[in-house]
């Protein structure tokens, strides 16, 4: 986030995209529904009615897929009714009038008949957004688990750069991280392209900084990023996988492909603290302990580093995971300083990594609200707003974006779109949540949301079975006949071993990022003979997948 959750209630203006915010991150709607009852505008796009649109001044419900044509159209507005900040254009950016011709063609009636916002409502966004000051823009998975994802956030910050709302409180664009710690861990490195505090490894010089550090020699060579090593697997061309705190077999898309790749795999490491439906194929299980069994720090999605303190002892072997990274390091050779505590340990990372020099975890025992980077030395009190004096880069490059289709649209034969993503009850892989009978009593099965035209035409009834199938495989889950969808258009959650929707989803990736496509696949769907009332057991879960690895 370029900005910090506190500011949200501030705001004039809310711009939240692809964020099913109130289900996925309650405490920044919160924040928001705050915003909203201090006369703040709430404009949310999103192809489901979902609890945020109920608050929404302005609900633009597009089609999954389609966000580039609404951003670029209401880019199109703010330049054609001159709305933008030419000053701040003028300073910070570069690159405009290549985006000024870009947008000619996204005019917002075409548009309407792309994205199905009407042309009107479009207009009514831009305006808005471009001349409110504290105005920010939120978003999270429906904007980047898309093939076309990265164009979809080039078109974003094209927005924040051409009304100048950035380096400013309130303001800015702030993608919305999904986990606890998935911030601190891509601020720590554990990204295929980037040593600590996103230095690159392409980087001679920052390369130079950590061989010496670390006494050894480095690669030059960016690392594969997820999506290629899920295919590569696949291909039976990686042999040994060390997999820490993820069930990839129900997360990753396609992933009958993950299944046969990890059947051909020779050697998987699972780190864990429980077991998931990956170990199951495990050769070797390192049992870890939980954030509430060890100490170290979270970094939270507004760059906020804070203590995590342990609470609890671990149960039976269980170590907290960078206690096992040492002995593994050790095992193999490689002579990991003693650290005494995860202490020391990101002491040697503020050291080689400007972004958090200033940070300690003395001074974060003084500052129990945490500090934000860029936090360079021990006197600086962080950073809850970044680029106040221009962006952080020098100049900001404006981004040329052009419509991309999804990499699969319905047909004939699988004639609708299927989206996946979260509820309030599980919480991803459902590893941690479906242990507990309280969430597993609000929510016990899968689920699909159809549209009441599409389940009358398919002679379906609220709550019965049915088969979804798409060119990747087939399932089964509950019907729902739910005003939330639009017709043509159908959403299910990730969480459910037994039913899991990354057998339907599509595994093309983002040409930046290799993100896959979980937002858009076609499906079709298809009445089961007597499914009235079938409903799966507790016992199925965590058992539901077989293979000949497992003993
Ligand atoms: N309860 C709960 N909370 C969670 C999680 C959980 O599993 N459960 N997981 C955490 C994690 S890891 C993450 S990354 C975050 C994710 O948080 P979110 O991204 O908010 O969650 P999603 O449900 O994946 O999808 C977000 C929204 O994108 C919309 N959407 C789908 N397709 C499109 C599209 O083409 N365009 C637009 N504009 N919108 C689209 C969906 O309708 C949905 O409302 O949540 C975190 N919080
Ligand atoms: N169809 C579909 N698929 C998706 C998505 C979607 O929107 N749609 N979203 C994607 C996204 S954004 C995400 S983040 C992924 C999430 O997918 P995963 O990361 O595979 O799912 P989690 O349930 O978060 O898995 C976390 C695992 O870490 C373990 N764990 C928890 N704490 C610790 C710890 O301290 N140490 C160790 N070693 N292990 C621990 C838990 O037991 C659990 O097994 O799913 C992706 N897959
Ligand atoms: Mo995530």
């Amino acid at each position: 986030m370029t900005n910090s959750i506190p500011e949200i209630r501030d705001s004039e203006l809310m711009f939240v995209i692809g964020s099913n915010t109130s289900e996925a991150h309650p405490i920044i709607a919160m924040e928001m529904k705050r915003a909203r009852q201090r006369g703040a505008k709430l404009i949310v796009a999103d192809p489901r009615k979902i609890w945020m649109a109920e608050h929404a001044d302005l609900h633009l419900q597009l089609k999954p897929g389609t966000d580039v044509w609404l951003l670029q159209a209401m880019a199109h507005v703010i330049i054609n009714e001159n709305l933008v900040d030419h000053e701040f254009i003028e300073k910070h950016t570069d690159g405009f009038d290549a985006v000024v011709e870009a947008v000619k063609p996204y005019t917002p009636e075409e548009a309407e008949k792309v994205t199905g916002v009407p042309a009107e409502d479009i207009r009514t966004t831009a305006r808005q957004y471009a001349t409110t000051q504290k105005a920010g823009i939120y978003y999270t998975l429906g904007i980047t688990e898309h093939t076309h994802g990265t164009d979809n956030v080039y078109c974003l910050a094209n927005l924040v750069l051409m009304t100048g709302h950035l380096g400013k409180r309130s303001a800015g664009m702030n993608p919305l991280r999904g986990q606890n710690n998935v911030q601190g861990a891509n601020d720590a490195g554990a990204t295929p392209i980037f040593y600590p505090g996103y230095q690159p490894v392409t980087d001679e010089a920052a390369r130079l900084k950590f061989e010496t550090a670390w006494g050894v020699p480095l690669s030059p060579n960016n690392g594969l990023n997820l999506n290629v090593m899920m295919k590569e697997l696949t291909k039976g061309n990686i042999k040994g996988m060390y997999v820490m705190g993820e069930d990839i077999v129900i997360s990753e898309p396609n992933v009958s492909q993950v299944e046969m790749g990890l059947n051909k795999c020779e050697f998987l490491v699972c780190q864990e603290i429980f077991h998931n439906v990956t170990t199951g194929y495990a050769d070797v299980v390192l049992p870890a302990t939980c954030f509430a069994e060890k100490d170290g720090v979270f970094t939270n999605t507004d760059r906020r580093v804070q203590r995590v303190r342990k609470a609890v002892n671990p149960p039976g072997n269980a170590r907290a995971d960078w206690k096992i990274l040492c002995d593994v390091a050790r095992t193999a050779g490689y002579p990991m300083p003693n650290y005494a505590d995860p202490g020391e340990v990101y002491e040697e990372m503020a050291q080689l990594t400007p972004k958090v020099a200033g940070i300690s975890h003395r001074r974060l025992d003084e500052n129990i609200r945490g500090l934000q980077w860029p936090c360079t030395d021990q006197d600086d009190p962080g950073t809850p707003t970044m680029h106040m004096d221009g962006p952080a880069i020098g100049t900001a490059p404006f981004q040329v974006v052009q419509y991309r289709p999804s990499a699969e649209l319905p047909d004939d034969e699988f004639p609708l779109v299927l989206s996946t993503g979260r509820t309030l009850y599980h919480y991803n892989a459902a590893t941690q949540t479906r242990r507990d009978p309280g969430t597993v009593a609000k929510q016990d099965q899968n689920f699909i949301e159809v549209n009441r035209r599409d389940a009358r035409k398919l002679g379906l009834n609220h709550g019965e079975l049915v088969k979804i199938a798409s060119r990747r495989g087939e399932i089964r889950a509950q019907v729902w006949i739910s005003p939330r969808v639009k017709p043509g258009c159908t959403w299910m959650p990730m969480h459910f071993a037994e039913s899991r929707a990354n057998i339907l989803t599509n595994d093309a990736g983002d040409n930046v990022t290799g993100t896959g496509e979980y937002k858009v696949c076609a499906v079709r769907l298809e009445k089961l003979p007597s499914s009235n009332g079938a409903t799966y057991s507790q016992s199925e879960i965590g058992h539901p997948v077989l293979n000949d690895k497992q003993r």
